[in-house]
């Protein structure tokens, strides 16, 4: 059993952070104890804390499923975070603000391009397929994942990133909502423009092979501490490029294949 009085602080201290937007150095340096394990117990927590102030679960979103981040973030595993309502930025929001990610809300804010699915049907268990999730998904979109480490410099053990959420931080859902039998997932590719030049390209296959592959992972993740994906929540199935910072002033393009582009404006 964990530590209630460790996981009680850790999440206090992480939503703290996130809410007054300062950076913590590593939790795992002072607290060795803090591996996946305990950090699922601390993510936990902060969703409870978050339900409790009125925040909705609205899904979870993968981590660290394609190499390119693996190797970056130097943590070799798959991880999963909640997603609630107030991480949705909306359209509308975006419009409000000149086409840019509100960056008062956050601390360090990066983006990445992804395939974000909407669910039909719950979706659970250790041994669930990638066809269950293939019957599971309702639409598929083009994703913008918002990433947003409470620690320095994105710097973090997988205990610590766990327990923050996957740096979770908000997400822009793209312009168009397809069948998945219309798609070939693996082979939907991202074009990365920063001001107007390619940084970045992938398709869907640099994430664990394909995304619904990612997203049963998520499934698995999600079973060992008894949880499960319900119909209509939404599933961020992870980076399939690295992140870029979105320092004020870029403006960043993700075009996909077929699912559309989103577009953030630099200043
Ligand atoms: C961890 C979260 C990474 C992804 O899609 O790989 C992530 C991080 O890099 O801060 O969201």
């Amino acid at each position: 059993m964990p530590n209630t009085a460790l996981v009680e602080e850790l999440a206090t201290t992480l939503i703290r952070a996130e809410d007054e937007r300062q950076n913590l150095t590593s939790l795992a340096d002072q607290h060795p104890e803090l591996d996946e394990e305990l950090g699922y117990a601390v993510q936990d927590r902060t969703l409870q804390l978050r339900e409790a102030r009125g925040e909705q679960l609205v899904g979870i979103k993968l981590g660290l499923t394609s190499k390119a981040k693996q190797q970056r973030m130097n943590v070799d595993t798959p991880i999963v975070g909640w997603l609630t309502n107030v991480h949705r930025i909306t359209d509308a929001q975006l419009a409000a603000n000149d086409g840019r990610i509100p960056e008062d809300l956050f601390i360090h804010p990066r983006v990445e391009p992804e395939i974000f699915v909407t669910l039909k049907h719950d979706l659970e268990g250790a041994d669930v397929t990638t066809e269950d999730v293939r019957a599971a998904i309702d639409k598929v979109y083009a994703g913008l994942d918002v990433i947003d480490s409470r620690y320095q410099d994105f710097r973090f053990t997988l205990g610590d990133v766990v327990a923050d959420n996957a740096s979770g931080a908000g997400f822009v859902l793209g312009p168009i909502g397809l069948n998945v039998d219309d798609l070939d997932l693996a082979l939907e590719a991202v074009v990365v423009e920063v001001d107007g030049e390619v940084v970045d390209t992938a398709t869907g296959a640099a994430i664990l092979g394909h995304p619904l592959n990612a997203i049963a992972e998520g499934v698995r993740l999600l079973a060992r501490r008894g949880r499960k994906l319900e119909a209509g929540q939404i599933v961020l199935a992870g980076a399939m490029t690295d992140a870029v910072a979105t320092n004020v002033g870029r403006s960043i393009t993700f075009h996909f294949t077929n699912l559309g582009s989103i577009r953030l404006r630099g200043t």
